[in-house]
Formats: structure tokens, C-alpha cells, sequence
């Protein structure tokens, strides 16, 4: 991974962001109801800090969240929620504007890593085949599901760095495609995640300070998106609230975690989304993290899944070497899975 280089996981957000968002046509009255999960008609803090999306890769902390109140005068009674009223009052590029102007650092954002892409395919590096092999009798998956799967990726974590809680996947709902299976399916579907049934995380190294993987709801009774946020403890926030959570795993070099991201839909094949699967990195705050993350992609729809098996298989005997290179670097070259 060094030889090959590494780049930021996440990048700063642009001044783009701007010009960005007002293209979206989605009216304030909409975004009002979208984010009033509970539908009291007012906007807790939480009901907007669950929406990480409004961060523009910044993540979103109470403190934050006051802050830009108080920048664009959001809450003029100051009672920490906006009711309808202020939120119409509220010119939404004034908050544009704000979250724009904001200095922002890697430490500010919702993922400070930095990460590459490793071949794991037919005439790989041994070791990185070995890899392969031990996930396959690992997961005891068929060998065509993990063969056609994500290339390895390798992760370091510098002093400082961290990845607050998050899914490794998204829902799949009817109108979702998965990336793996989209392009040979043909696909057009509005929605799009990355479909990964199974995560093998791997510890390199020992890490000196911090740096451990957190399930903060494993093992939960229930699972309630709002109660991840109470009064301003963020269960998802790694720098901040790692010792809050059910399941910390410590780095130990040459050792693995393995977990499922979908549920069984009872037929034996990829069901609903586990929304106990959520995790992070915890802060380092000592020396260096490494670990590399195996993602096993099954498609949720499992005649697309057969169909993308079909055409893998085919393209593997006709040698098709432009494919081939399509389907293990171009689609991860550049990509950011946001989850
Ligand atoms: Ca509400
Ligand atoms: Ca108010």
C-alpha cells in the first residue's frame, strides 16, 4: 500500500458546496418534514444532527449545530428547536453560505484516513491471495461471490485520525442498485450503494493510543435511530464517545473482525439492512493505525447477483483483459463510498 500510495479518504469540502446545493430542487417545507422524524412539528437538535448529509462531509457536533443558529439567527426565541415558523423565516442560502464560509479541518470531518485499492485477482501477490483464500473459508462464501468482490483496502490512520460510526452499506429498497452489479445489469436505478453483505476487517499493526473499532449499539434490545443522540452525547462520534459504547474491539496486529451488514431474508439469501452493523475508528491518539477492510458484495436481489456471476465467469474466459481491469481498479480508483 505504501509502494502504491495513499490518498485522503476524504477530502475537504469545496466552495462548490454553494452552487451545489442550490441546484437541488427540494422545497423548505420538504426538507422540514423530512428531517421532523418525529413529527411534533419542531426540529429537535438530533433530528438535525442525524442527518449527516447536511454537514457536506463536516461532521455535525451539538455545539456546531448551536453555532450556526446563532450564525444565521435560526432560533430567534432560543429555545433550542426551530418550530416551523422559524424555519420558513430561515433563507436556507444564508445556511448555505455559512457552512461555505466555515474553516474546516481533516479533524472536522466525518472520516480522517487516508487509503488504496489492492488487487486480490487471478495472478495477484501471493500474499494478497492468500488473503482471498482465508476469507473464503472464513465466511464460507462460494468462491465466485468473493472473487468478484471489492479489492482489498488498506487504511492508515495517523495520530489524530478517525472514522465517526457509520454503515459499511446502505437499505435496499426495489429502486436501489448495487454498484457491483449496476453497470452489467444495466441498471438505472436512482439509488445506488455499494452492496457489501460481509465485512473482514483486519488489525496490521499495533496501535500505541486509541484507534479501536466501534460497534456503539451492538447487541442493543432495540434499535432506535434518535436515541444514538442523547442530550449532546452522540453515540456515532469516535473522537468524543468511544468509551459510550456497547462493543469496542482493540487493534492487535495479525488478528481480524468479521461481521454481516444484512440481515438472513430467511431463504438463505441477503435480506435487510442490520442496522446494529453500525461502527467506527476510534481517535488515535498514539503512533499510527494500520488495517485493510475485505468487503464481500452480494447483490440483495439475487437474480441480479447470478446474472453478474454469469458475466464475470464469461468475461474470465475470454480473457477480456479490458474488463478485467474495469472490474478491479477504474470502479475503486476514485471512488468514495460515503455510508
Ligand atoms: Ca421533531
Ligand atoms: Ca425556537
Amino acid at each position: 500500500a505504501q509502494l502504491k500510495g495513499l490518498q485522503k479518504s476524504q477530502i475537504l469540502p469545496t466552495e462548490d458546496y454553494e452552487e451545489a446545493m442550490e441546484m437541488i430542487e427540494i422545497s423548505q417545507m420538504d426538507i422540514f418534514n423530512l428531517l421532523d422524524h418525529n413529527q411534533d412539528g419542531q426540529l429537535q437538535l438530533k433530528e438535525v444532527l442525524t442527518h449527516t448529509r447536511l454537514g457536506n462531509g463536516r461532521w455535525m457536533t451539538p455545539q456546531s449545530i448551536r453555532e450556526m443558529y446563532a450564525a444565521v439567527k435560526a432560533d430567534p426565541d432560543g429555545n433550542g428547536v426551530l418550530s416551523l415558523e422559524e424555519f420558513k423565516q430561515l433563507n436556507i442560502r444564508d445556511f448555505h453560505k455559512y457552512m461555505g464560509s466555515q474553516k474546516v479541518k481533516m479533524s472536522d470531518l466525518v472520516r480522517n484516513s487516508q487509503h488504496t485499492w489492492l488487487y486480490q485477482g487471478e495472478g495477484a501477490h501471493q500474499v494478497m491471495r492468500s488473503i482471498r483464500q482465508r476469507v473464503m473459508r472464513l465466511t464460507r462464501l462460494p468462491p465466485e461471490i468473493v472473487e468478484h468482490s471489492e479489492p482489498l483496502q488498506v487504511v492508515r490512520y495517523d495520530q489524530g485520525g478517525h472514522y465517526h460510526a457509520h454503515m459499511d452499506s446502505g437499505p435496499v429498497f426495489p429502486e436501489t442498485a448495487c454498484s457491483h452489479t449496476k453497470l452489467i445489469t444495466n441498471e438505472s436505478a436512482p439509488f445506488e450503494t455499494s452492496c457489501r453483505y460481509v465485512t473482514v476487517l483486519f488489525y496490521l499493526n499495533n496501535v500505541t493510543g486509541g484507534g479501536e473499532t466501534i460497534f456503539p449499539i451492538a447487541d442493543n434490545r432495540t434499535y432506535e435511530e434518535m436515541s444514538l443522540i442523547q442530550n449532546d452525547v452522540d453515540l456515532r462520534d469516535t473522537r468524543k464517545n468511544c468509551d459510550k459504547g456497547n462493543l469496542r474491539v482493540k487493534p492487535q496486529q495479525g488478528t481480524a473482525v468479521f461481521w454481516y451488514n444484512y440481515l438472513s431474508d430467511g431463504e438463505g439469501w441477503v435480506g435487510d439492512l442490520d442496522e446494529y452493523s453500525l461502527h467506527g475508528g476510534c481517535l488515535v491518539t498514539r503512533g499510527t493505525k494500520w488495517i485493510a477492510n475485505n468487503w464481500i458484495n452480494v447483490d440483495p436481489n439475487k437474480r441480479r447477483q447470478l446474472q453478474f456471476q454469469q458475466e464475470m465467469a464469461r468475461y474470465a474466459k475470454e480473457g477480456d483483459e479490458a474488463q478485467n481491469e474495469w472490474t478491479v481498479d477504474k470502479s475503486y480508483s476514485n471512488v468514495h463510498v460515503e455510508l
